[in-house]
């Protein structure tokens, strides 16, 4: 049961390992989370989607708050992320949104043009989204973890806002930006506007941490990244250091854009499982913190596979400032009972010290 919505002062436990291991301190153990916990790898979460749609989810507090909790019950996870959507702060300001079952975001009336833009307005969440900062107070009540904010990326929402739902190649997104620069940036800065607003009010009802997921700038050239994201995401991630909690900065595919990701400031970076956490690591500013990077499907695989895999992540793990979760999301099919397994893997490791520490 939750309790009630009211707000006490307690500020939480600003040494638990996850929000340590962020700031590249110390850990007793190894944090442990997984991007899309909540979802249907989880038979209790199936069971609210039986009455409720993903939406209708969001926007009650009660049910939002029960199925952010419900994968912290189950697995004794690190933190707590927000039940919600990248696109939900869209469907705040007046877009047409549908999450579409095994598809995903689909916007009925695209971004396509200049003109388009004159129907963007500014996210105010006290008015737009109140059951936003109401969730976030209940489960501040009820965790005694971190509870993770997060908000799309820039190019990712404008990947789907331009092409009206999911895309594998982002073409039309990645069209508008080269054909009319002067529209994308716009775009983005008002994307990067939206992520603040809906940051902001988070942490001042509670998150202790917030990611950026910009899924699918993986799809970028280096060029493209440096001249028409980074600036954006630059500016974003200034903006959120006000906020005074660790800011994270997660991506698909994105080994050729750590150079540039470098500069983006984030305090951590989330990789996928197609590069070596070590090599990362030589890629990205010292003092960034690392999250990731199990292959999903490694969670599918016989368990002596997968605990091997999980092994040989922990392995190029640096010996602090590591953050262990999956490469992307968990997939719907992977059994939870592997997923906890996984968190009793690495809170059972301890590391061995490498001998040279960057
Ligand atoms: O009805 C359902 O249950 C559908 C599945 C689902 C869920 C569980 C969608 C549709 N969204 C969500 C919730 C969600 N989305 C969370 C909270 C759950 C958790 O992490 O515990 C989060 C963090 C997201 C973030 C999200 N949504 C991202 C970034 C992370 C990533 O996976 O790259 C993206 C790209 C989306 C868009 C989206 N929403 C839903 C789907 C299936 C998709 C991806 C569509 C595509 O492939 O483009």
């Amino acid at each position: 049961m939750l309790a009630s919505a009211t707000v006490d002062a307690d500020p939480g436990p600003s040494n638990a390992p996850l929000l340590r291991a962020l700031r590249g301190e110390p850990v007793d153990h190894i944090p442990v989370w997984f991007m899309r916990q909540a979802g249907r790898s989880l038979p209790e979460y199936r069971a609210v989607r039986e009455r409720a749609t993903l939406m209708e989810i969001t926007h009650s507090p009660e049910l939002a708050a029960e199925v952010t909790l419900q994968p912290v019950r189950r697995h004794g996870v690190d933190a707590a992320i927000l039940f919600s959507d990248i696109v939900t702060p869209l469907e705040a300001t007046g877009f047409d949104v549908e999450i579409r079952p095994g598809v995903g975001p689909v916007i009925a009336e695209p971004i396509r043009t200049e003109r388009d833009l004159r129907r963007l307005r500014p996210f105010e969440p006290a008015v737009d989204a109140p059951w936003l900062a109401e969730t976030v107070r209940l489960l501040r009540a009820e965790l005694s973890v971190p509870l993770i904010g997060f908000a799309g990326g820039p190019f990712t929402l404008a990947s789907y806002l331009v092409e009206g739902g999911p895309s594998k190649t982002q073409a039309r997104a990645k069209g508008l930006m080269l054909a009319d620069p002067v529209t994308w940036r716009a775009l983005l800065d008002y994307l990067a506007d939206v992520a603040l607003a809906s940051l902001a009010a988070q942490v001042a009802a509670g998150a202790r941490a917030v990611q950026i997921f910009d899924s699918w700038i993986g799809s970028l050239s280096v060029g493209q990244y440096e001249d028409h994201v980074l600036p954006v995401v630059r500016r974003l991630f200034d903006g959120l250091a006000a906020l005074g909690v660790p800011r994270i900065y997660f991506g698909l595919g994105t080994g050729h854009l750590l150079g540039p990701i470098g500069a983006v400031g984030a305090d951590a970076v989330g990789l996928d499982w197609r590069i070596p956490l070590s090599e990362g690591s030589r890629r990205l500013p010292a003092g960034t913190a690392l999250q990731g990077n199990l292959d999903p499907v490694a969670a599918l695989a016989p368990l002596p596979v997968l605990e091997a895999e999980v092994a040989a992540v922990l392995a190029e793990a640096p010996g602090h400032g590591y953050v262990f979760n999956l490469g992307h999301g968990v997939a719907p099919a992977t059994d939870p009972n592997v997923l906890t397994h996984i968190v009793e893997l690495v809170h059972a490791h301890r590391a061995v010290p490498r001998a040279v520490e960057r």
